[in-house]
């Protein structure tokens, strides 16, 4: 293999790191004459049974997959032409998905191809692509970032879109898609697997589970790619703010951090880094708190640390929070009723035109709800939704909101003798600081077995399914591969102003070990300095440092 070294801007780590070979499971190591494919029992999903399987009659039900020692058909061996496309978000680690899926095709015959298509799913449709070699791959194993092949978030839902993915991937020669994404990728991978097997079309659809939000997760899947080395650096992050607090001693710092609806990655930052406060959205939708109550204990908090003369903290808010505060859940649901398609709308151009359109069509409810926002916040809530229908959460600043609340809230306690101390705050957003991180051990090794797994399912003819990687708590070599039914895991939610299939999102679990460990600790976080450094990601050193696994994924999958 030719070094990347050579290349001017590849750093010395990156050139030490592409030496790294990730870790497989025992299975997968193998000769791959050696593997059986070993089918469960029939699937359904948790909810909506009877909408899903109306809508996927062809892919609906279908059994685990698991790859197992034994005698491997002879079809494994046929030569195939496999396309890959990534889909969404970046996340560390999809470039050991291109060389793992890469390394299975060629480990099953030398003569497999891998395609890669340009730009996300857009590239599919325009035909854009270009061939992923080992080459190529050279300078891009073990590194972030999705650039080998580029990424989008083109949603395919027309027939006319699937009808040009399956001309320009049949003319390709290409007999299997492996898309590389989150839950609304791969509810687009469940959507186009269907269509080919309606149409009686020699394509076959795999997923593979990635995002940094952790919320593509469920009982099969276990962690999806990205979220470990992305947590470690925002937690990186937050352990040094703690201590520029311990240093200074004056400002509050109130953090924003990714995720998108679910709170995972805040809980797993806090967990970490142990911040004074750590807001999680489920449960401020569990318990319905207002947004004049959530402000209200962060105010308490500051009140009560300032009664020792503690004027500083660190505050963890999660990207989705607003959507979960039950008056702002509301308001963002009607705008999104009233806003989706809504061709008047689409034609104005200032913000006040978009506030004053939209002001007369809210319910009274609502309407209170949106006058309450700062006005920035108010224009940040009509901006254009993604592909998928979602709000963009990651352009409304609900830690300067929150901010300029609490500030609000403490001249007003002031004035009443409540509060005696100083508030100073400072904003922070750590999202896409994240996503493109080299990938940690855990997601370098993952990664490889998730594309590497992807190939043997795809060579296996298997077509609606997820590569899945289990046990992950164990080492990589004792790994239990396979797939699971993209089906088994969509429900019927509300998107555009319509009732869709999408893959079910696995928000916080309010019983679950993770976030009572926070509910336990986080007492004595607030008025005691409990800041933890977790430090930069390390790849070489003590395996309990260099191979640790999200806290997360420990509490939940611990003995
Ligand atoms: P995916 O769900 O596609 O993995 O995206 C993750 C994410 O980073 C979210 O945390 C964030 O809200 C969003 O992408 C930002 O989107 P964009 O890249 O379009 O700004």
């Amino acid at each position: 293999m030719k070094s990347p070294s050579k290349k001017s801007n590849v750093s010395a780590l990156q050139a030490a790191r592409s030496e790294y070979q990730p870790k497989l499971p025992k299975v997968l190591a193998g000769n791959p004459s050696k593997v059986a494919l070993k089918l469960g029992k029939p699937t359904r999903p948790l909810r909506d049974q009877a909408a899903i399987e109306n809508l996927f009659q062809n892919t609906y039900g279908q059994p685990e997959a698991f790859f197992v020692s034994g005698k491997a058909p002879a079809s494994m061996k046929k030569t195939i032409k496999v396309a890959m496309v990534l889909s969404g978000g970046q996340a560390p680690g999809g470039h050991n998905v291109a060389a793992g899926l890469f390394d299975g095709l060629k480990k099953l015959n030398k003569k497999n191809q891998l395609i890669g298509y340009l730009g996300g799913p857009s590239g599919l449709v325009e035909n854009k692509k270009m061939e992923i070699t080992d080459n190529l791959l050279v300078g891009y194993r073990n590194t972030g970032g999705f650039d080998i092949i580029g990424s989008g978030r083109t949603k395919l839902e027309t027939a006319e879109q699937f009808e040009s993915v399956k001309s320009n991937l049949l003319k390709e020669g290409v007999s299997a898609l492996v898309v590389v994404g989150g839950d609304d990728s791969n509810t687009n991978a469940a959507v186009l697997a269907e269509y080919f097997k309606a149409h009686n079309d020699p394509l076959r659809v795999i997923g593979c589970p990635k995002t940094i939000d952790g919320d593509l997760k469920n009982g099969q899947i276990e962690v999806s790619f990205g979220f470990d080395t992305a947590t470690k650096v925002y937690a990186e992050l937050a352990g040094n703010v703690g201590r520029d607090c311990l240093s200074a001693k004056k400002y509050w710092h109130f953090m924003k951090v990714m995720g998108r609806s679910a709170s995972h990655i805040a809980l797993e930052v806090a967990l970490k880094a142990h911040p004074n406060i750590c807001l999680i959205s489920e449960e401020v939708a569990a318990n319905q708190w207002t947004l004049d109550q959530i402000v209200e204990q962060v105010a308490q908090a500051v009140t009560d640390r300032a009664a020792k003369k503690m004027n500083y903290g660190v505050v963890l808010v999660p990207e989705g929070l607003l959507e979960f505060i039950p008056e702002v859940k509301k308001l963002i649901g009607e705008l999104n009723d009233l806003l989706a398609h809504n061709a008047e709308f689409e034609k104005l151009e200032t913000a006040q035109e978009k506030i004053d359109f939209v002001k007369y069509q809210l319910g009274e409810e609502s309407k209170k709800a949106f006058y309450s926002l700062p006005h920035s916040i108010q224009v940040q809530l009509l901006a254009d939704r993604d592909p998928h229908g979602n709000v963009q959460v990651s352009k409304i600043e609900t830690e300067k909101l929150l901010m300029e609340a609490v500030d609000l809230k403490l001249r007003h306690w002031k004035r009443e003798g409540k509060y005696d101390g100083k508030f100073s705050a400072q904003g922070h957003f750590f999202g896409y600081e994240g996503r493109c991180a080299d990938p940690s051990n855990f997601d370098a090794d993952y990664c490889y077995s998730l594309g590497f797994t992807a190939a043997y399912l795809v060579a296996a003819g298997l077509t609606g399914y997820l590569s899945s990687v289990r046990d992950l708590l164990k080492p990589a070599a004792q790994w239990r591969v396979g797939g699971v039914p993209l089906t088994m895991m969509m429900n019927m939610e509300r998107r555009h102003g319509k009732d869709k299939p999408v893959i079910q999102k696995a928000l916080v679990d309010l019983e679950g070990k993770p976030f009572r460990t926070l509910a336990a600790l986080r007492g004595t976080w607030v008025v005691e300095d409990d800041y933890t450094s977790p430090g930069p990601i390390q790849f070489w050193g003590p395996s309990e440092v260099a191979d640790a696994v999200p806290e997360t994924l420990r509490l939940e999958r611990g003995k």
